[in-house]
């Protein structure tokens, strides 16, 4: 009775430890055992890698092992036995030097060879060996949320970054208040975030269309643990019609329902010091150009009406306090009524400028594009040289702002000014 007991045991044992383990494997939009990007896919292969040699050690060990306690054990019939002593034999020892040396090399040599490959930012060639114009964000992690900016594009959102598939985007990063760390573990590796100052660099390439999860993976304080945002993973071609929707956006568009204009109108007053809505460099809360877009709110609850409208009661706090504990939003110095609350609610689900939203990620419409529209030409700037310098001295006396220094964004220079 009682070995069936331990057997039983056993068994039980073996299967709940199969079925929790094959829940290690997790959701496959967050989950580094299931790669989808190019780094997250050399980070496995190393792992899978080391987990080889782990398990040939293991096993060679334990054949080893098993095989002397069997066969040199004391004998019941001859309590005197004694195996043969052996000491410092050589070939054993240069044997048991020389194969984890080996072992080592064979580990050594591809994790030297990817960490250079994944701290390579130089530009991607395409199929005739040209250089390709670098799609650079420029990311800022902030006390809890990502701000996303698009180099040269005139485009900012916030939380939810889209990119095209099938090609490297390249990131420059940084903080803005305290170390956080980028990480989308289906795609790519994790990078701090510093606010000293300094960039950080890394490439994110996406295999397939989808919308990935991120998370912080820096303890950065109390709400770190929720300060998720995602990638959002189109096809070339609906990505730079995202870009070109987003270009367009000032935030002085008219909403369709009066309740909406009225929100929008409260939402100027009370909100305009912390959140953009249009290209704006990074302020002290997300950009909104998109928001009516976001799958989630804040980051990580579910995106509806009623969330949103204790959001911005509570500042964020959430009424039982657990929505987003130490925000930076709880200094909002704003009071609203319930109505006025649900008013800029309304206004805030009608953003959305773009036909091209996180349903496309998951349509399986694949429009390819060079994306060489979204790039600044080139020739344009050596062409007329002495031309775009006086434009630039107009647009400098009018402006007078720092955007512009820089020449090359002419064509959308007004959509800056409504601040
Ligand atoms: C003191 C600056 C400040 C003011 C003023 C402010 N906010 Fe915020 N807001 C923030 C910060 C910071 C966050 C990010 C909080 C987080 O996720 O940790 C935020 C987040 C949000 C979010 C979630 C955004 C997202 O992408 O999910 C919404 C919605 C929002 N604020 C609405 C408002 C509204 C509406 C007002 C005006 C009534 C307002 N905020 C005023 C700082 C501010
Ligand atoms: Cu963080």
């Amino acid at each position: 009775m009682k070995g069936w007991m331990s057997k039983f045991k056993a068994i039980f044992a073996l299967v709940v430890l199969a079925l929790v383990l094959s829940g290690c494997t997790g959701k496959p939009f967050l989950s580094a055992l299931q790669p989808k990007g190019e780094g997250a896919e050399m980070i496995y292969d190393l792992m899978i890698l080391s987990i080889i040699i782990m398990l040939v050690v293991f096993v060679v060990v334990m054949v080893i092992y098993t095989f002397v306690i069997v066969k040199y054990r004391q004998k019941k019939d001859d309590p005197d036995f004694m195996p043969k002593q052996t000491e410092g034999n050589h070939a054993l020892e240069t044997l048991w030097t020389v194969i984890p040396i080996i072992l080592l090399l064979i580990l050594a040599v591809p994790t030297v060879q990817y960490t250079f490959a994944l701290a390579d930012t130089s530009p991607e060639l395409n199929e005739e060996g040209e250089e390709q114009d670098s799609l650079w964000v420029n990311i800022t992690g902030a006390q809890y949320w990502w701000h996303f900016e698009y180099q040269d594009m005139e485009v900012s959102t916030s939380q939810e970054l889209y990119i095209p598939v099938d090609r490297r985007v390249y990131l420059s990063m940084g903080s803005q208040d305290v170390i956080h760390s980028f990480w989308v573990p289906s795609i790519d590796g994790k990078m701090d975030v510093n606010p000293t100052g300094n960039t950080n660099e890394m490439t994110l390439l996406a295999k397939e269309e989808g919308v990935y999860w991120g998370k912080c993976a820096e303890l950065c304080g109390p709400s770190h643990s929720i300060m998720d945002f995602k990638v959002i993973a189109v096809s070339p071609g609906e990505f730079e019609q995202w870009i070109k929707d987003m270009q367009g956006v000032t935030g002085e568009e008219t909403p369709e329902s009066a309740t909406a204009q009225e929100g929008q109108q409260l939402f100027q007053d009370n909100c305009m010091t912390c959140h953009a809505i249009g290209s704006s460099p990074n302020k002290i809360g997300p950009n909104l150009t998109n928001f009516g877009d976001r799958i989630k709110l804040g980051g990580y609850l579910d995106y509806n009406k009623e969330n949103l409208v204790e959001w911005i009661q509570t500042k964020g706090l959430g009424e039982d306090g657990n929505m987003k504990p130490g925000n930076q939003m709880t200094s909002a110095p704003y009071e609203l009524s319930d109505e006025e609350a649900a008013k800029i609610a309304e206004y805030l689900m009608t953003l959305s400028p773009s036909g091209i939203t996180p349903e496309n990620a998951k349509d399986g419409v694949y429009k390819d594009s060079d994306l060489k529209s979204l790039f600044p030409k080139e020739e344009e700037e050596t062409e007329g040289q002495g031309e775009s310098q006086e434009d630039n001295k107009d647009e400098e006396s009018s402006q007078g702002s720092d955007e512009s220094s820089d020449g090359s964004n002419e064509g959308s220079s007004e959509e800056n000014n409504d601040e």
